[in-house]
């Protein structure tokens, strides 16, 4: 057992949290239950930062003290992390006695190590960001490069760190440890800004009284940043050297967003250099989740209703939604559409319908789990594929490959539901000769969905739970070793695990559990999909509200249109039988779950659905239904 120890950044309580914050802890929250699923020791740490400038002047406008203020905004983070299942050891605030003490003698260190001077600083200061912005970043308009605010000019006297210092040894500790900052375009970021030489940074504000006093010059109070940084450490029990400080220390992994990566890459560690301590292993950088391109942010009014989302579908699909969907490092765009395709495919249809059907035969033909005893075709096929498909996991969390992570895991679920339609297992109860085999097939499906449960319970514990709670087991059981699931268990066919979520409220045909009619193999049996795949269709009426030709492509025209509960651009090849003015207002069908393409350098989410021959000819409903309809 090895300790293992990650952090998110601690969030400014300027505002509630929101769902980048979100985004940012329920990652590192995978990360953490992934570890403890190893049998790693593990800490997890989030919290909040409360000091500041910013702070100081949300509190003014609150009508509140900065402490009064932090006390009533600290607890709605506790809350969203509890609504989000976040799985944390320690929340901390930076408010806390143990973090100021802890801070305190950082900071007495640091000036002893003889690298903090005393000098006047001067310059452009984004309040939303705590941080002066170098000559280099500032536009004509003396706007923050990030929150696009005006900034604010400051001069006063600070004292300073000796950053520049310490450039050689980051730039070899980037060198000796390439996978010090991931992912490569961070590092690489990094790297340039090292190249092109540090300068010192101010690290206290004579200007500020909301903060911790800097203990060699009371008058002064430490640059939040600086202070909140050290938090990671004052968390463990820094002050007192306590045994869960030298157990954790040097972090594992600051997992954070890309916007606060050189405080964490670069300040952080030429701090602990300078105070002789090991640094970080690793720092650990996503891109931001956005809505229609824009990053979110409660200043500007960009937000994820995620409350309406998580209603909807329940939290374990807004979760895995965000972890199967985003390609982590990258940003990525929120969209409830997608998530409700994600929704019924991946996790109502792949998964749901898996362990209802395979539980739905057991309690009908069985009485308690069946034993193995009559091994046939596909048997060893999957035994293998649960072992191979634990390591490919496995390889993809270490690399923060996430979506493909769950990718592995769901092809191992749709190969399952292939097993059982393949061995046509719901027949095999018609005579006693066929049914141990039947019992057979029925208990490697269920031990296939321990291991699912097993591999997808860091990323959506709560399904995982009720999988194996379905199955019969008392306790979670950990371990993805083939064969463990006890014969004999009583099964409890429960409520869905993820019961069908319609828009708009329409009933779903139900599929019988019937063999399909035999059918003699001909080339035409071929073509033919199943009803799940079918099913995988994601089709919605929507309605064109604009349309306009793309430049250099005669047949296509760009359309923006509104799926009821979101709008969307799309190409489509019509342009040589449709004027785009006469495409506005129509209703339409569109294929919603369609990956993204990039057609002529315009991006299109999705297709709209046409008769194709000589002529094209939208297909439409006989009479016009809400938008967002599912089409079935
Ligand atoms: O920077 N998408 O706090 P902060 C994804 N207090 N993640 C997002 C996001 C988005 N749209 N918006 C915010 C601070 N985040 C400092 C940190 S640490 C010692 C001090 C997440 O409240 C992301 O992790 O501004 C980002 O780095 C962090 O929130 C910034 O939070």
């Amino acid at each position: 057992m090895s300790a293992f120890y990650i952090t998110t950044p601690i969030y400014y309580v300027n505002d509630e949290p929101h769902a980048g914050h979100g985004y940012s802890t329920i990652v590192a929250d995978t990360l953490a239950r992934y570890h403890r699923l190893k049998g790693n020791e593990v800490f997890f740490l989030t919290g909040v930062d409360e000091h500041g400038a910013k702070i100081h002047k949300a509190a003014e406008k609150a009508g509140l003290t900065p402490q009064d203020y932090c006390d009533k905004i600290a607890p709605t983070f506790i809350k969203f992390w509890k609504r989000l299942n976040i799985s944390h050891d320690i929340f901390m605030r930076t408010t806390s006695d143990m973090h100021k003490r802890g801070a305190q003698k950082f900071l007495n260190a640091l000036y002893t190590s003889g690298d903090v001077y005393k000098g006047t600083y001067e310059g452009y200061y984004c309040l939303h960001c705590e941080r002066f912005i170098p000559e280099k970043e500032l536009t004509a308009e003396k706007i923050c490069p990030i929150h696009k605010l005006p900034l604010e000019w400051l001069e006063e006297d600070n004292y300073f760190f000796k950053l520049s210092k310490y450039q050689d040894r980051l730039l070899a500790h980037f060198r000796e440890h390439p996978d010090f900052v991931y992912p490569a375009a961070r590092r690489n970021e990094l790297l340039s800004v090292l190249e092109s030489g540090l300068e010192d940074i101010s690290i206290s504000r004579s200007s500020v009284s909301w903060g911790i006093s800097l203990p060699f010059d009371p008058e002064h109070i430490v640059y939040v940043w600086i202070e909140a940084l050290m938090n990671y450490m004052t968390a463990l029990g820094y002050e007192t050297d306590s045994e869960q400080y030298r157990t954790f220390w040097p972090a594992d992994i600051h997992m954070m967003g890309k916007d606060i990566t050189r405080f964490h890459a670069l300040i952080w560690p030429a701090m602990l250099m300078a105070v002789d301590l090991p640094l970080p292993k690793q720092i650990i950088a996503h891109g931001f989740l956005t809505k229609d391109g824009e990053a979110l942010s409660k200043t500007r009014g960009i937000f994820v209703d995620l409350e309406a989302d998580i209603a909807k579908y329940g939290l374990d699909a807004f979760r895995y939604y965000l972890l199967r969907e985003f390609s982590f490092g990258n940003d990525g765009d929120y969209r409830p559409a997608r998530l409700h395709a994600r929704y019924t495919a991946d996790l109502a249809n792949d998964l749901g319908n898996l362990l209802n059907r395979v539980l739905g035969l057991v309690n009908k033909n069985f009485e308690g789990i069946p034993a193995p005893t009559t091994p046939g075709e596909f048997d060893d096929e999957i035994t293998a594929m649960a072992q191979t498909t634990v390591t490919t996991v496995e390889e993809h969390i270490k690399a923060f490959a996430f979506d493909a992570a769950l990718e592995t895991i769901w092809e191992f679920v749709r190969r399952i539901n292939r097993y059982v339609q393949q061995t046509q297992v719901w027949t095999l109860a018609r005579s006693p000769e066929t049914k141990p085999r039947m019992g057979t097939i029925l208990y490697n499906s269920l031990e296939a969905l321990r291991f699912i449960s097993v591999l997808i319970s860091p990323f959506v514990p709560d399904t995982a739970e009720k999988i194996q709670k379905q199955i019969g087991l008392a306790e979670f059981d950990t371990v993805a070793v083939w064969g463990r699931l006890p014969v004999g268990l009583t099964v409890s066919r429960g409520e869905p695990i993820f019961p069908r979520v319609d828009v708009k409220k329409q009933k779903q045909p139900q599929r019988k559990e019937t063999a399909p009619p035999k059918q003699k193999k001909t080339k035409e049996t071929s073509r033919l999909i199943s009803f799940a795949d079918f099913q995988k269709l994601d089709l919605q009426v929507a309605r064109i509200l604009s349309a306009e030709p793309i430049e250099g492509a005669d047949r296509l025209l760009k359309l923006q249109v509104d799926l009821g509960t979101e709008k969307r651009q799309l190409v489509a090849g019509i342009a040589e039988h449709y004027k785009p003015e006469a495409l506005v207002g129509k209703q339409v069908i569109v294929v919603a779950n369609l990956e993204p393409a990039t057609i002529r350098g315009v991006e299109s989410h999705g297709m709209i659905l046409a008769g194709s021959g000589d002529a094209v000819v939208l297909a439409t409903l006989d009479t016009e239904m809400p938008l967002g309809t599912q089409v079935r």
